[in-house]
């Protein structure tokens, strides 16, 4: 039998990996996509125009759950990934009433819909290391208290509740990854790593001649998003569902993630990187690194990316992209 998944935020890094995971396990997969997107489909689906055809894309928006539950009405599903969130740290600073409508009541809706429509669907929330925040012990895992110090990092602890107490309170077989920094040439623009690698190849093909940077003191516990999507699907696989934590138990700080980007390219990043106060986050998470051994053990997974292959990948996409004259 053919399972069929939904995927909310299927138009992202995420959700774009993913999608292309579940159609080689032979998957029907559906995706949730704001109604706007089909306006710009050359931009908004452009992560996922090589599956485009493979895929069936529905209308609906975080907020509003009539959508949600008009889209649940029409059609049953085996597995939902619920991925779409506003998922810039900075942003929700700036505004934390949107980041907490679409996080927190986007989560809640869809929760909701499921348990009156489809309660056996298997449920992952897109939790995430940012609740670990102002972290209480080294290195983070499952039991590690939660102490977030963003708006972001509020709301995806309150998406994470909702989805233990849904599990707890209606026997859902709900799931939360606790998913530590992934990235990949597929991230967005404003995200750190994506900003470095574009940086590196502007300044190398000489269409730039410096890289404004916040707080490279900051570190982080960085994978490859491909490496981490299929973790989300075998949690869903499992005999009872639980949370996980997934990472790659490493460390760097920006400033590092920067030397390498460089240097990969043979030059080095003291002559191009400025330190810039703008950029600076009124608080900052300073150390994340996670311990992903329940994950190794009770699902099997294992990363194949290392912090140096994912690096060159990111800066040989960005180079080739941009040699090319593409913007992606
Ligand atoms: O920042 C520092 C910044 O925006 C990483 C999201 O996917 O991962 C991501 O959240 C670090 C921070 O990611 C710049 O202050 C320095 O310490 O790439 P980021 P994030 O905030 O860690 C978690 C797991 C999520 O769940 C989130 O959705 O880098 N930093 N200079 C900078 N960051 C940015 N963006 N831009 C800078 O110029």
């Amino acid at each position: 039998m053919t399972k069929k998944a939904l995927i909310t935020g299927i138009t992202g890094q995420d959700g774009s990996y993913l999608a292309e995971h579940l159609l080689v396990m032979g998957y029907e997969v559906h995706g949730l996509v704001r109604r706007v997107a089909f306006e710009d489909p050359e931009r908004r689906f452009s992560r996922i125009r090589h599956v485009l055809q493979d895929v069936q894309l529905r209308p609906a928006s975080l907020e509003s759950f009539s959508s949600m539950f008009q889209v649940l009405s029409r059609e049953k599903f085996d597995e939902c990934y619920h991925l779409a969130a506003q998922s810039f740290v900075a942003e929700s600073f700036d505004d934390g009433f949107s980041t907490f409508n679409s996080n927190i009541n986007g989560t809640h809706y869809l929760l909701a819909a499921l348990r009156q429509l489809n309660p056996d669907c298997r449920f992952y929330f897109a939790g995430s290391s940012e609740m670990f925040g102002k972290v209480r012990e080294m290195p983070q895992k499952e039991t590690t208290p939660f102490h977030p110090r963003s708006p972001y990092g509020i709301s995806k602890v309150a998406g994470f509740e909702l989805t233990r107490n849904y599990r707890e309170a209606y026997g859902m077989f709900c799931c939360s990854g606790i998913l530590f920094n992934h990235e990949g040439p597929r991230r967005g623009h404003e995200f750190v790593t994506r900003k470095i690698s574009l940086g590196v190849a502007r300044v190398k093909l000489g269409k730039a001649k410096e890289l404004r940077i916040g707080n490279l003191e900051a570190r982080r516990d960085w994978g490859h998003a491909k490496d981490y999507v299929p973790a989300m699907h075998l949690m869903l696989q499992q005999d009872e569902p639980d949370d996980y934590v997934v990472a790659m138990g490493e460390t760097h700080s920006v400033r590092e993630f920067c030397e390498a980007a460089f240097s990969h390219v043979g030059l080095n990043y003291l002559d191009y990187v400025l330190e810039d106060p703008q950029f600076y986050r009124p608080a900052e998470v300073d150390l994340l690194i996670g311990d992903a051994s329940k994950a190794k053990t009770k699902l099997g997974w294992e990363p194949t990316y290392t912090f140096e292959t994912l690096v060159k990948e990111m800066v040989d996409s960005d180079l080739e992209s941009h040699s090319r004259g593409e913007r992606s």
